[in-house]
């Protein structure tokens, strides 16, 4: 296909491309400052074809993405909340050289020449040609994501798994000439980053958050011209509870597509109340965003529900059980073509040609799909994935752990968030406090434990010697703090 920024400008060169802080961008506009940056960053980038950005959702970061397209390379986007030693990691493991990052991060990166935008931008741009072509089977981003075993990895997403994630959406959700889309999703995570897909392929407006405020956001809409946003439970949650009793939303306003967990029913009719249309969608990295969602019209009859699979999507649930439960596989164009210097972890995901997806769910009577739970005990908070193996890995590195188990308790703001069980080698003088601080250190904070809790009797396991999480569970359910 014809480079997507360079087709787009041919096509609808005056329409609004992005929004920021009251910046406005056609999107002629906006390819004159990608091509700038384009040619700055050619006087500073090796020939490294991958490069990784770190940044949240700004302007300048949004161009320094395109730009990187633009010239080619393939763009890892790392998460701004993972711990230096996290962030080592996945650097090391995708080979690159160099990371591009906002001026605002202030860690240290042992491992990479770190190019700040500020340094970026102090090039005298040279001439550069963008690329001419986008070709499906190329890889342009890579993120990574965790899983239930050994350490992150990083999955491989070409220009084909983003159109036809981008055709997908649109499909079930529509498209119009008007449409804006905030983003106030981290571009870093797919449901950020395919916003910005979307709009080079629809030529819609993408209105763009550097922090989540419910407040602001709500009066945003208010005003009028913003027709659908991203949002994971915590921040719909959030959106609900800041508007102004006795408001409801514009007519003028379509969606909330809602990813990256389940919202309980009464968040859901409190949308419906105000006049939110949510659809609630499922997807993941490796599928280049929602593969399964709701058609709107059925956003309260089969609530509760994730829905259909998406016109480009095929689904089958494997292995069920007598309920119906059974593992989540699907087949798709959107679907990663691999992880990073790991074919065999990527070869063992699939079973018959089918992705699984390690998540466990049951259809209903008209082919709906309902979520039950995850294997490996992931929990998730305010959207973000956490494993407990990887938590405990990390604390068992601690001389004074002897054992820890990491389990997930429900949480008011962010739907679950992680706790520990713990027993300390003989002697050893730790505080919750000092296990806090920790974590802290060497995992993003979102990762550590809240409490901590000493186990006073055997540890709960299999014959087979593996933790037995439930039953920590609920043990903390039946232990005081
Ligand atoms: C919910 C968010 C916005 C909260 O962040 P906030 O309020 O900006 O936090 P900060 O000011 O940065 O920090 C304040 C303290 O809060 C801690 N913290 C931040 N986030 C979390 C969290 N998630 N859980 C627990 N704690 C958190 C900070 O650490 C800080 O504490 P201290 O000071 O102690 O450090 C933010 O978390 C957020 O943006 N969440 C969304 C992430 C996300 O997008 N997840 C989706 C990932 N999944 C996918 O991408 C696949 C599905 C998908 O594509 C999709 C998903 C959603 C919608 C649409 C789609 C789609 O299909 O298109
Ligand atoms: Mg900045
Ligand atoms: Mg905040």
């Amino acid at each position: 296909m014809q480079n997507w920024l360079q087709k787009r400008v041919a096509l609808t060169p005056t329409r609004t491309a992005v929004r920021f802080n009251g910046i406005s961008l056609s999107f002629q506009e906006l390819n004159t400052a990608v091509l700038s940056l384009a040619g700055k960053l050619a006087r500073v980038l090796d020939d490294n074809p991958r490069v990784a950005v770190l940044m949240s959702n700004t302007l300048l970061g949004y161009e320094m993405i395109l730009a990187l397209q633009q010239l080619g390379r393939e763009i890892v986007l790392l998460n701004y909340r993972l711990a230096p030693a996290e962030l080592a990691f996945q650097i090391e493991d995708v080979e690159i050289t160099q990371v591009v990052q906002a001026d605002t991060y202030t860690g240290q990166l042992d491992v990479v020449q770190q190019v700040t935008f500020d340094y970026v931008q102090s090039q005298a741009p040279q001439m550069v040609e963008p690329v001419a072509e986008f070709a499906l089977d190329q890889v342009t981003t890579i993120m990574y994501t965790s899983g239930t075993t050994g350490k992150p990895k990083g999955v491989e997403q070409t220009y084909g798994n983003h159109f036809y994630s981008a055709v997908g959406s649109m499909l079930n959700l529509g498209l119009t000439a008007s449409d804006t889309w905030v983003a106030a999703v981290p571009i870093f995570h797919i449901s950020g980053f395919s916003i910005m897909m979307r709009s080079l392929i629809y030529g819609m407006t993408v209105q763009l958050y550097e922090r989540f405020d419910a407040t602001v956001i709500n009066q945003d809409i208010m005003a009028g011209d913003i027709t659908t946003i991203s949002v994971v439970p915590t921040m719909l949650k959030d959106l609900l509870e800041a508007l102004p009793s006795g408001q409801c939303y514009p007519e003028t306003f379509r969606t909330m597509l809602l990813g990256g967990g389940p919202a309980d029913l009464a968040t859901l009719r409190h949308a419906q109340s105000v006049n939110v249309e949510v659809v609630q969608s499922y997807g993941m990295t490796e599928t280049a965003s929602q593969i399964i969602a709701l058609d709107p019209t059925d956003a309260i009859s089969k609530m509760g529900s994730v829905g259909k699979p998406l016109f480009p999507v095929e689904l089958k649930l494997a292995h069920a059980n007598e309920n119906g439960v059974g593992r989540v596989q699907v087949k798709s164009p959107t679907l990663t073509v691999g992880y990073v210097r790991q074919p065999a972890k990527f070869a063992d995901a699939f079973e018959d040609g089918w992705f699984d997806t390690g998540d466990m769910g049951y259809l209903d009577d008209d082919g709906y799909l309902y979520l039950v739970g995850r294997e490996g005990d992931m929990i998730s908070s305010g959207g973000e994935n956490i494993f407990p193996d990887e938590v405990e890995a990390m604390y068992r590195e601690m001389p004074e752990i002897k054992e820890i188990g990491v389990v997930g308790v429900p949480d008011e703001k962010w739907g679950a968030v992680p706790v520990a069980v713990v027993e300390l080698v003989d002697g050893a003088d730790v505080s919750a406090t000092d296990l806090l601080a920790y974590g802290r250190e060497h995992i993003a904070h979102y990762k550590v434990p809240k409490a901590f809790y000493r186990l006073s009797k055997p540890w709960p396991r299999t014959a087979s010697g593996k933790l037995q999480r439930y039953q920590l569970q609920q043990f903390i359910v039946a232990t005081e703090k």
